[in-house]
């Protein structure tokens, strides 16, 4: 099948140097194999012509190769220019091949005169989570279906290989293939059912440096072996995923471990068997650890079954009060995995307090590139800025400067295994997820686990000159950096999240989860709304540090944003910008619609220098996303005028 080539398309360039067409190769492995197929494949685009490849090491030319002793750090490289050619020096075989990537970003930008460049991976674990499911179907997914799965099979084709490159060019070195909800067939990843033919995947990313890790059924040894319980605590359990894990480290030596979601959205777990999750991880890191391989284990640990009348008992908590006393009790190749926010990729959410909690324990910061609840991929929404205010956030945790970004880097407490994990967005769509414009998503989260102190913009330029054309570049930069911001501000207020129809979570539905049993509520009546999280409320406020604690449980230095997260507030209650909080909610939704039009408007100006098919797809994607807005807006104004009765002060359309 037919697919776009996304940020590796190599167009022709105007000027090459001569240079670049001789490249030295002074080191050898499959890593760097991979480097040389790219770097050919990319000149042959650039410049069209196909390079000399040599081992002569008196040529001119692009020098690769491997010195463990330049950087301080696993992976890193250095680019420089020199005697007239370039050397590109990886700490590591990976180094190189990330040196490589680099150099051809920057010389299809025309930014080499920026050299030298010095770089060390920031995250030691850059992941990225399917939520793919082998009958083809992707979970959250909106770009088509899956292209490592259909029908229980195991696909193969040259498009993989694309996809595994797309992977590299971005910093990724680990990939979780299948989703965290392990069904039925699933279950059998691990066995010689599928076995042979996951190797195949886990070979092609070896040679690019990416190591393949399953999600696993933690109920598996009932599953597959008929064993009445799965008691991490019981000795043929744990024997059971020995021999397992020891037999897929024969068919798979580089395999790189397991992702598991435990006791979470009914998945089964050491919770049935009154153990904990320590003891659950622990069981699975013991058959693991002989083979060097890791666990990473799942925080996503909330009741589901919650009563909408009780006031007291908060979803937002549960990830800290089920995690907050083990710590320290994990064996040291686990990892935990943490939603960015407490609740579930809501547009806006304070940053999870077990960041800044949790003191010796690995942690990995999860987001989701996939849009569940940020526009589908319809909506355009990127999101690098707010993983930016996620990673800058100071937990305090060893006082200032305790940001995510040095926690999940292993700068704060020197962990070994920690970084950052994503729920991909991407599909078997020609241009793999759904707006074209999706992508940049997809780089920038690559781009942030690799630099997480790049801005955001840049990385917006790099995505745009590699994908559209450095010609578009202003305008749709422009575009993506308002976009959060304008989906913020048509949707749910003020951290509240939710408010989406429910399953599915596009579009409006102000009560769909409000008499449910997801613990996800927003508390609206005639006089206000907002959830109580401060002591007098729920509580939450205290799992945060000072100042944060003290800071979110004051209605008056609450940071806006998140306003009604932490606190039930009036209606005529005066925000810091001097509106009250009802006029707020109808101009910001006022405001988004319109700048959805201005957006729509600017990619119209762009028609003539945008390839047709990528213009016409992104467009109508835009128009839906109007359509959308247009939804939020009225549904929404509608609601709370019909609430509290107080009218629009500007006067404008809102239904009664
Ligand atoms: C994979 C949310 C999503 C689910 C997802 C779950 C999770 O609840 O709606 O689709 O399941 O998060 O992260 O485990």
């Amino acid at each position: 099948m037919e697919y776009s080539k996304c940020w590796l398309d190599y167009r022709p360039l105007e000027s090459v140097e001569e240079v670049w067409l001789t490249l030295i190769v002074s080191c050898d492995g499959l890593i760097i194999e991979s480097a040389v197929k790219e770097y050919v494949l990319a000149m042959e685009g650039m410049a069209g012509r196909k390079p000399t490849v040599t081992a002569d090491e008196a040529a001119a030319g692009v020098r690769l190769l491997v010195d463990e002793s330049i950087v301080s750090g696993t992976d890193g490289y250095h680019i420089i220019g020199e005697d007239g050619g370039y050397k590109i020096i990886g700490q590591s075989p990976s180094g190189v091949l990330y040196g490589v990537f680099h150099f051809l970003r920057m010389a299809a930008n025309g930014e080499l005169s920026q050299l030298p460049v010095e770089n060390v991976p920031a995250m030691p674990l850059r992941m990225m989570n399917h939520w793919d499911n082998m009958d083809g179907s992707i979970e959250r997914g909106y770009s088509g279906e899956s292209f490592f799965y259909k029908d229980y099979e195991i696909l193969w084709d040259e498009r993989l290989e694309h996809y595994t490159r797309m992977m590299a060019s971005i910093g990724i070195n680990g990939i979780v293939i299948n989703n965290v909800n392990v069904h039925e067939k699933e279950t059998y990843l691990i066995t010689d059912t599928y076995l042979q033919k996951v190797k195949q995947y886990a070979d092609l990313f070896q040679r690019y440096g990416i190591k393949l890790y399953t999600s696993v059924n933690f109920a598996a040894p009932m599953e597959l072996a008929g064993f009445d319980n799965c008691d991490p605590l019981e000795p043929q359990v744990a024997e059971w995923w020995k021999e397992t894990t020891a037999h897929v480290y024969e068919v798979i030596p580089e395999f790189g471990g397991y992702l598991v979601k435990a006791d979470s959205e009914g998945r089964p777990g050491p919770f049935t068997y009154g153990r904990t999750h320590a003891d659950g991880a622990n069981m699975l890191a013991r058959a693991l650890a002989p083979h060097g391989g890791i666990v990473i284990w799942r925080c996503f640990v909330y009741n589901c079954g919650q009563d909408w009348r009780d006031k007291k008992t908060d979803r937002a908590r549960a990830a800290y009060d089920n995690f907050i006393h083990l710590d320290g009790c994990f064996d040291e190749n686990v990892v935990l995995q943490i939603k960015n926010g407490p609740m579930d990729f809501q547009v806006r959410e304070p940053v999870s307090p077990l960041f800044g909690a949790l003191k010796k324990t690995n942690m990995i910061l999860e987001v989701q590139i996939a849009q569940e609840y940020t526009g589908q991929q319809i909506d355009l929404c990127y999101l690098p800025p707010m993983w930016r205010e996620i990673l800058d956030f100071d937990t305090y945790a060893e006082g200032k400067g305790s940001t995510v970004s040095n926690i999940v880097r292993g700068a704060a407490y020197g962990q070994k295994f920690c970084g950052m994990a994503a729920v991909i967005n991407t599909g078997n769509d020609k241009n793999w997820t759904g707006t074209d414009l999706a992508a940049a998503n997809t780089y920038g989260y690559g781009r942030l686990a690799m630099e997480p102190a790049m801005s955001c913009e840049t990385i917006a330029k790099e995505w745009t000159d590699l994908t559209l054309g450095a010609k578009v570049e202003k305008d749709v930069v422009d575009m993506l950096m308002k976009s959060w911001p304008t989906y913020e501000k048509y949707t749910s207020p003020l951290g509240i999240g939710w408010m989406v129809t429910p399953h599915y979570h596009y579009g409006p539905d102000i009560d769909g989860y409000e008499y449910d049993r997801w613990g996800t509520y927003h508390r609206a009546d005639c006089n206000g709304l907002g959830v109580d999280r401060t002591p007098s409320g729920t509580g939450y406020t205290n799992q945060y540090n000072e100042p944060w604690r003290t800071i979110y449980a004051d209605v008056e230095q609450c940071p806006q944003e998140l306003l009604l997260f932490f606190h039930y507030i009036r209606y005529d209650y005066t925000l810091k910008s001097g509106k009250t909080l009802i006029q707020h909610i109808y101009d910001t939704h006022f405001e988004g619609v319109e700048e959805v039009e201005a957006m729509i408007a600017v990619w119209k100006s762009l028609q003539n220098r945008i390839a047709g098919e990528v213009y016409g797809r992104v467009l109508e994607r835009m128009e839906l996303q109007l359509a959308n807005a247009k939804e939020w807006r009225d549904r929404v104004n509608t609601y709370f005028y019909r609430k509290s009765g107080v009218k629009d002060e500007k006067g404008r359309t809102i239904y009664e």
